[in-house]
């Protein structure tokens, strides 16, 4: 009997002992922050317990078996909690649609776990693509900010936050073109060089104030001409236009859009652009930032490659010759936007700049073609101008004959200011 309650007592003791374990190992899982229930798998990871949870459905005599694995997340991950949500604006056109992007989700240990989660909003208005929220303009007109829950997909934890929409935009340029005349308080300057200003091996050709006009029926003109007669050295001369706001408007950050039926032709390119700062100044400091000043071409006509091109160029262009040709010390980068040979369907288009203190970012027809970010934005005010460019580099040959021209025609160009200054 002794060796009986011996052997019995041994045993109770190892089961206790057991069972003391089971629990030490059950209250380290059972944070309801850091453990999920999915269905079990093969999976022996010792951070991962298994239970089993009879239970008895309501429509059904017959019970079930469910068993179920509980997950440390934070042994596993080292996540605790959802901390922060951080997210950009992606794109807000003025009465339209806006888009954010979310940037980090970043946990406990500053960890960024944005593409491991599930993002819900307050409306069912607001949709979500990725990692691109859309908020559509009539929700954006009635409320300062959209209430958002992501939710780590693996862990279920979850985090509330506040999307605020970063943009209050008011229209502070408009011209439709209507009338008969070119508003030249705002339009302050249209070159006229003469029919020298560029002398190229082939052609040469000048900006002249007669290739810019307002046509009477709500447009502006912008026009590049094959001249019947020809340069000292037998070649094509060209003329073409550029008005600018220098001296008549500017501003910095916000929305700018200019609606245009482009060039139909190869060999040159039409443009939108700003010059902000310190760009048309030759001694720009070689910073190799924005900040101080950048041109900003909104867009540039290329028929020859079916697209347009966007782009910037900063520190100056500080012009200086080399033997006889003129070089620049200008810093840039260019990008070709997607093909879209629409673009030349002899329809009006829309190119447009959202400038934020931090982002460039380029639209075509309302989609966002190019953002460029990295060289700190620029917070100096700038111009804008539009013009006629014949260049056959990279642009295909100028098929216009003697007597031709080709018009880049301007509907409307408008300004829409996020900055309180302008
Ligand atoms: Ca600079
Ligand atoms: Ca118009």
């Amino acid at each position: 009997m002794k060796i009986k309650q011996i052997i019995c007592l041994v045993l109770c003791l190892a089961m206790l002992l057991c069972t003391a374990c089971q629990k030490t190992d059950s209250s380290m899982f059972s944070s309801t922050q850091s453990t999920a229930t999915i269905p079990t798998t093969s999976n022996v990871d010792p951070s991962i317990t298994t239970s089993s949870d009879t239970s008895t459905p309501t429509d059904s005599s017959t019970s079930a078996t469910q068993s179920t694995t509980s997950i440390d997340f934070e042994r596993m991950y080292g996540l605790k909690s959802l901390e922060s949500v951080g997210y950009t604006c992606y794109k807000d056109i003025p009465n339209g649609d806006a888009q954010y992007e979310i940037t980090e989700v970043l946990n406990d240990k500053g960890q960024d776990l944005k593409i491991s989660c599930d993002y819900a909003f307050d409306s069912s208005d607001i949709k979500i693509d990725g990692l691109i929220v859309t908020v559509p303009a009539k929700y954006k007109a009635s409320h300062k900010s959209a209430k958002g829950t992501v939710t780590h997909r693996l862990s279920g934890i979850t985090l509330d936050f506040e999307l605020k929409f970063a943009t209050n935009y008011k229209l502070v340029f408009e011209d439709e073109f209507e009338g008969d005349t070119l508003n030249t308080d705002v339009w302050a300057d249209i070159w006229d060089t003469g029919l020298e200003h560029e002398i190229r091996d082939d052609y040469s050709y000048g900006y002249v104030k007669e290739n810019v006009f307002v046509d009477g029926k709500g447009h502006l003109v912008n026009r590049v001409k094959a001249l019947s007669e020809k340069n000292k050295d037998g070649k094509p001369i060209y003329t073409s236009s550029l008005i600018s706001t220098e001296n008549g408007f500017e501003s910095r950050y916000g929305y700018y859009e200019m609606s245009a039926i482009p060039h139909l032709t190869t060999g040159l390119w039409g443009a939108f652009w700003i010059l902000a700062g310190d760009m048309d100044d030759d001694d720009a400091p070689e910073d190799n930032t924005t900040k101080n000043g950048v041109e900003i071409d909104i867009f540039e006509t290329l028929m020859s490659k079916n697209a347009v091109r966007h782009a910037l160029f900063w520190d100056g262009y500080g012009w200086f010759k080399v033997g006889d040709e003129w070089v620049t010390k200008t810093q840039g980068h260019g990008v070709m936007a997607p093909e879209t040979p629409e673009i030349f369907d002899g329809k009006f288009h829309k190119f447009a700049l959202q400038w934020t203190p931090t982002d460039f970012i380029f639209l075509v027809d309302d989609q966002v073609t190019y953002r460029w970010t990295g060289t700190d934005g620029c917070d100096k005010p700038g111009y804008m101008l539009i013009s006629s460019h014949v260049n056959s580099e990279g642009t295909g040959e100028l098929l216009l004959k003697p007597g031709e021209y080709t018009d880049m025609i301007v509907d409307y160009v408008r300004v829409y200011s996020s900055d309180d200054k302008y």
